[in-house]
Parts: C-alpha cells; structure tokens; sequence
C-alpha cells in the first residue's frame, strides 16, 4: 500500500530544512513543482524545479491572493488513484497527479500576537495553503501530505523506500486536518474579537485574543496520574507558545507528576515576580516562603533561598523550590539537607548539580530559553473557560512612589523595602492573603482563608511558632512527618517574628478587626489597596497604635 513519491507539490512560508529536503527528494527521483519563493529558494539551491504558472498556464495574481487556486493543482491533488475513471479523467484533461504535498501557512497567529493593525493581519489569513492541505489530507490514499518541517527526515527516506504506507499517510493526514482547525479557529476568534472590540467602545484595549486558538496542542508526556492516582492525565504542550514549564527540561530524578508541575509553575509565579534573585518555596499551590537577597554576592541566590526556607521549615519539608537565577553550590549546600521534590530554575552550576543529583529523589528542572509568563491566563469553568489579561505587579499603584501615607509616621528608607518586597510577594498565596516579612524574607503568610481576619491571625501565628531557630525546627519536622504528616506542627523556641515585622494584605481590610490582630502583634507598617467603606475605622486603628500604613489602589486577588 505504499504509495511511490514522483511529484511533489511545495508551497511553504516557513523555509526551514527547505533545501535539504528538495536536495533530498530530488536525489530520490521526485519531480518538484512549487510557488513564488518557495521555488526561487530551491533554485537557489541548484534543485530542479518547475514553477506552478508553468503547471497552471496562470501567473499568480492578486499580490499572491491566488497562486495555487487552479483546477490544474487541485484536480492532481484530488484525484484518487484506486478509481479508474479519476485517473482516466486526468489523461483526458492532460493534468499530472501529486503524490507529496508539503506546505506550511502564512503566520497568522504570529502577526496578531506581533500587534499588527487589522489589514495586515487579514493579509496573513492563508486561503490557497488550507486548500491544499485539506485536499491531501482527504485524499490520503493517494497522497502524503506534511505539514510540520520536522518531518522532512521521514518524509526524504520515505522517497527513497518507494513511498509512505497508509498507516503513515493516514496519521498525516490526521496531523494536516488538526492543523488547519486549529489555524480556522484562530482565524475566527481573532475576527470575533475584532467585531466585540469595536461593538464595545474601549474593550479594544486589552487583546484578549486565545492563547489556545491556532496552536496545535500536542501531547507532550502522559503523567502517571492526576491530583490523585485515580485520575489520569497527560500534558500537552502549545506549539510556539511562549516557552514555560511545560519546555522545562527534567536534568536529573523521576518525571515530573502532575502536582509537581502545578506547584513548580505555582513557585515560579512567585519567583519571577522580583528582578533581584528571589527564592519561593511552594506547597499545594501556595508558597510557605519567599525570599530575596539584599547582598548580590556571589551567592546570592543561596541567600534568597535560607531565607524563604527560615519563613517556615516545617512546611518546606516536601516542597518545590523555584528560583530566578543560577542555582549555586552555596545553595545546593543547603538544599541538599532538606528533603526537596523540585527544584526548577534557570541554570544549575556543575558542581551545584553534582551535589544535588546525588539524592536520588529530587527533580532537578531547568527552564526552557526565554522562559517568559503568558500574556493571558486561563481557567476551566463547567462549560466553557475564563479568560482574562495576566496579573502582574505593573498595575499603576504597585509602584511605592505611587503609594499614600494613609496613617502614621512614614516609612524609613529599610521599612519601605521591606513593604515594597511584602507587596511584591502577596500575589502569590492564595486570597486572602496577609503576609508578614521582614529584611527580604517572608516570616508569616496566612493565605487561602475564607475571610481576612482568620488569614492575619495565621500569618501572626505562623511567624511567631515556626521558623528560625531553623535547625531545631528541621529535626522536629524530620520527626514528625516519620510519624506520619507534617502539618500544623510548631517549632520549639521559636522567636516571635510578627513583632517588628511589615504587613501586606492582598486586597482592603473591610474592618479594622483584621489590623487590630496585626497591630497587637508588633506589626509596625502595612501596606493595602485601601478602598473599604470603613477605612476611616482603618485608619483610625493605625493611628492610634502609631502604626505606618500605605494605600496602593490596586489589589491583586488570585483564587
Ligand atoms: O494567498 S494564498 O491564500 N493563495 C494561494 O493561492 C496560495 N497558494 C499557496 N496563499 C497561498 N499559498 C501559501 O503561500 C502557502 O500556504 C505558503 O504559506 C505560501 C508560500 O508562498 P511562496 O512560495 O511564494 O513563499
């Protein structure tokens, strides 16, 4: 059931392997027509090759708008080669058969996502390309059809071994028809957007336009299971996404779980939230500590990490630690002595590696080149999905210059950074979230509560009964999670870090009751949004107890 390769149809905008495969199918006997620069870049290469005006007896028209669209290209594409009156019909007409169709499309998606205006990005709505594809894609039993250049190594030895067999023409043909739905259906999002853009005056603003519509998701890696072992689950990764966790590449330690990947990104929200080296260490999703050195010694970053581990040891046993810069073997040290799922980051040096492949259990990760957040987030709701512009810290009000003194003293150069690295680090935990911190280092994070007030008294708590007599602390973790878990343990001799420390809440006190809990844990500034009906009871609390406090005007939930 092979099919012999002796025409080829090439009609391609991304040129890549383009001359090594026409060289290739060349040397293999294959005949090659092919399109404008498409044709002049095989000729280039000293590659026969027949322009498909000479097969049309039609010059490309339109500024290239119509180049293939000719019954002269589609009749020998289409024709199925097990019917004997379409290959006696072909004779009559005079047309040649293709047995190869190899086109790529004009880049839609990268010209909406480059912000093109609108005719330009009409301009690369590729209709002759689709056509093509699709017409192969059906006549599979007579043709192959590529359209990823990364098959053009299977698709030269395929030349030589007397062609493709079904199975090969069947998947594809399966691979042609996902990639032109997918370009379809951001062709048709893009419009839709378009028209909303313009129907709602101002909504052109933020372009919304899915991340999802026009990339092929491909599966990448099936998962041992999901959240729980009973679920199953795969990961898929976006072709020419920005490059993320997905690309990450595992150096050393068993594949990566599910969890494992939703913390690690988790982390890496965290981490990459500062431009100096920042360490967060997460669990389920929420960070037990972040911190960042105030040194930019060599070692910085083993720093960053003692001290988002100091925050709360007992939590970082089993934790997924990301960090924005080189890991270091002044950090490796350190983590080598924890027990640790993940750890992800840029680079690892060699003897950082070293020292950490030697424990079999760790996942070691190294993030793709250009590692870079995506522009819009999205979430599964039943029936459909939410989409929204991502949160970052460059809302106007993130910026300290910006903030308001709304009670109290202001804030000594120290405190002020103090504030400014709390405000950065209490977007990451889950709302509401209050956070407490002190010299670039977390002491207490209260996140995930159901109402303010309960996420101020644990972040108090957690500051004031874990965390730095951090040795002692480890081994009664050790101790505990071999008796079987970890949580809700405190350490023994723990000094009271809530007094003295600096406050950020996620979004406004709605009372002053929350503050108050600060307040009389030695707090001695706050930084938030501000905005409540009852910020004058607020500010009135601050006030009294002589406590600095900024209003940002900005706010960053995240459920
Ligand atoms: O403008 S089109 O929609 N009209 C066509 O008839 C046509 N034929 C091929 N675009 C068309 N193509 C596309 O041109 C292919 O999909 C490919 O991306 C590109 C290759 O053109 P060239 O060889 O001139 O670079």
């Amino acid at each position: 059931d092979r099919v012999p390769l002796k025409r080829a149809l090439i009609s391609v905008y991304d040129k890549t392997g383009l001359e090594e495969l026409a060289a290739g199918l060349h040397a293999a006997g294959v005949q090659i027509v092919s399109t404008g620069s498409t044709a002049q870049r095989i000729a280039g290469a000293g590659v026969p090759v027949t322009e498909v005006s000479e097969v049309t007896g039609f010059q490309e028209c339109l500024d290239g708008r119509v180049k293939t669209l000719h019954p002269m290209v589609h009749a020998g594409i289409l024709a199925d080669r097990r019917r004997e009156d379409h290959v006696a019909q072909l004779e009559q007409m005079d047309i040649q058969p293709f047995d190869l169709v190899v086109v790529n499309l004009y880049p839609f998606v990268d010209t909406v996502r480059s912000g093109a205006g609108q005719d330009e990005v009409v301009e690369q709505i590729d209709i002759g390309g689709p056509s093509m594809v699709r017409a192969a894609a059906k006549n599979h039993p007579s043709v192959a059809v590529v359209v990823d250049p990364g098959k053009y190594g299977d698709v030269v030895s395929a030349a030589q071994q007397g062609g493709f067999d079904l199975p090969a023409r069947r998947r594809l043909a399966a691979l042609a028809f996902a990639h032109t739905a997918a370009y379809d259906n951001a062709v048709a999002a893009w419009t839709a957007a378009q028209f909303e853009a313009e129907e709602e005056a101002g909504a052109g603003e933020v372009n919304l336009f899915p991340p999802y519509a026009g990339v092929t998701l491909q599966r990448a890696q099936t998962l041992r299971y999901g959240e729980n072992p009973h679920q199953s689950a795969a990961l898929y990764v976006e072709d020419g996404a920005t490059p993320g966790i997905a690309q990450a590449e595992l150096l050393h330690g068993k594949a990566m779980s599910y969890n494992n990947y939703a913390d690690a990104d988790a982390a890496l929200r965290a981490a990459y939230d500062f431009d100096q080296p920042a360490v967060a260490i997460v669990k389920h999703a929420n960070p037990c500590g972040v911190g960042v050195a105030v040194e930019s010694g060599e070692d910085a970053i083993g720093e960053a990490h003692r001290k988002a581990h100091d925050c709360d040891p007992v939590s970082a046993f089993g934790g997924v630690i990301a960090a924005n810069r080189e890991v270091t073997v002044g950090m490796a040290n350190t983590v080598q002595g924890i027990f640790t799922e993940v750890v992800i980051a840029p680079s690892f040096s060699a003897e950082a590696l070293e020292i950490l492949s030697a424990k079999k259990n760790i996942r070691l990760l190294r993030l793709p080149e250009g590692f870079a957040r995506d522009s819009v987030e999205y979430k599964q709701v039943s029936g459909g999905m939410l989409l929204q512009a991502r949160d970052a810290v460059d809302a106007a009000g993130d910026d300290p210059e910006t903030w308001t003194l709304a009670a109290g003293p202001a804030a000594d150069p120290e405190t002020l950074a103090d504030l400014a690295f709390a405000w950065r680090a209490v977007r990451a935990p889950k709302s509401n979230a209050v956070l407490l911190a002190s010299g670039g280092a977390t002491v207490g994070i209260g996140m995930g509560q159901v109402n303010r007030l309960d996420s101020c008294r644990l972040a108090v708590e957690r500051a004031n009964t874990l965390g730095a007599a951090s040795t002692g602390a480890q081994e009664v973790t050790a101790e505990i999670t071999t008796a079987g878990g970890a949580e809700n343990v405190s350490g023994t001799g723990a000094p009271e870090r809530a007094r003295g420390a600096v406050a950020a809440s996620d979004a406004f006190f709605p009372f002053a009751d929350g503050l108050q809990i600060l307040i009389d844990a030695g707090v001695r500034a706050v930084v938030q949004p501000g905005g409540s009906v009852r910020d004058e009871d607020v500010i009135a609390a601050a006030e009294a107890a002589g406590v600095t406090m900024y209003f940002t005007g900005a706010r960053h939930f995240f459920h």
